[in-house]
């Protein structure tokens, strides 16, 4: 296998592309990609401030380390979320990045602001983890984005993840969900920060080879509440897929995004208000961030509301 630029030894095979790259050449054609995917939908520039959600793995260290090397000011923001071992292995990963290039590194622990681990809160709703800890991730991410007035929050989502959502969103017929699905979201009010993706069109193995070229070390283990999830089950059935036929992944990810996605918008947009006890928005009176934290707290007989929570910790959403 030769790399399909300078003819030398190929050690990354992209088959969706026919392509065969060179270690040097293979983190060309990645940062390629990126760049193309950042400037096609005007994602940001070079004079925003962009925070990247990192959680320690291969897409979002990847991802930083092309938005460095880019010349891009990418912060990163790392949530401890409690999960045992798995959390401790990835903050350190997340260290270890940002220590050996002094890139600025936000942190937020669930347990310390909000009085439980996401495995706790799981236990005292009686909820599956991923629903309250997607929920908390989504609220902090945008929180810490708007009060560091950050221009837009990046995440690693990459092909992979896109096209398995997509294939559980068309299964259960999610209309809202298909209707949102999309590697950019522009802010529609002030307490919503816009949000991108730009390795949609990257696959998770990618990641990993950019990865390994590079030296960079992330947690090689899948959270342990991903056993059994529903995303693993589409991600497995369209790896199958791919395997039958590469570039299938893409085309049903793209061709979506280009000519189903613009069918589906509403004529009735949502309106969308200001949770009255933290400010952020939500379609009702309180936020549903708010209203499981209360039901949580209520639980565990504690008395302490989440807007006094917010409010002493210096976290209300700006105006
Ligand atoms: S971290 Fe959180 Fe994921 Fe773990 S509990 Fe589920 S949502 S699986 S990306
Ligand atoms: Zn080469
Ligand atoms: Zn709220």
């Amino acid at each position: 296998m030769r790399c399909i630029k300078c003819r030398g030894r190929a050690n990354v095979e992209v088959k969706r592309h026919h392509s065969a790259f060179c270690n040097v050449h293979y983190v060309e054609f990645f940062r390629h990609q990126v760049s193309r995917n950042i400037k096609r939908l005007r994602m940001f520039g070079h004079t925003n401030q962009i925070l990247i959600a990192v959680s320690g793995g291969k897409d979002s260290l990847a991802l930083w380390d092309v938005l460095l090397e880019n010349g891009y000011q990418a912060v990163g923001l790392h949530i401890h979320l409690g999960i045992g071992d798995y959390s401790r292995r990835s903050a350190e990963k997340t260290h270890e990045f940002a220590d050996k290039r002094g890139a600025k590194l936000l942190e937020t622990d669930v347990e310390q602001e909000f009085g439980l681990t996401i495995s706790e809160l799981s236990k005292t709703l009686r909820r599956v983890p991923c629903s309250g800890c997607g929920l908390n991730k989504r609220y902090i991410f945008n929180r810490v984005a708007l009060t560091h007035n950050f221009d837009v929050l990046a995440t690693g989502h990459n092909l992979d993840d896109e096209a398995a959502t997509l294939l559980g969103n068309v299964l259960h017929w999610e209309l809202d969900a298909l209707r949102r699905q999309s590697p950019l979201l522009e802010s529609t009010h002030p307490t919503l920060v816009k949000k991108v993706k730009p390795l949609y069109t990257l696959t998770e193995r990618e990641s990993a080879s950019y990865c390994l070229i590079r030296g960079i070390n992330y947690v090689e283990e899948e959270c342990p509440n991903a056993l059994g999830a529903h995303s693993l089950v589409y991600k497995d059935a369209l790896n199958r897929i791919e395997t039958m036929s590469p570039g299938s992944k893409q085309q049903f990810f793209q061709g979506f995004l280009e000519r189903m996605q613009p069918t589906l918008q509403r004529s009735d947009p949502v309106v969308l208000k200001e949770c009255k006890l933290c400010g952020q928005t939500t379609t009702g009176e309180v936020c549903s961030f708010c209203r499981m934290w209360n039901k949580a707290r209520s639980l565990n007989n504690h008395a302490t509301t989440i807007d006094h929570q917010l409010r002493s910790n210096g976290n209300v959403a700006k105006s």
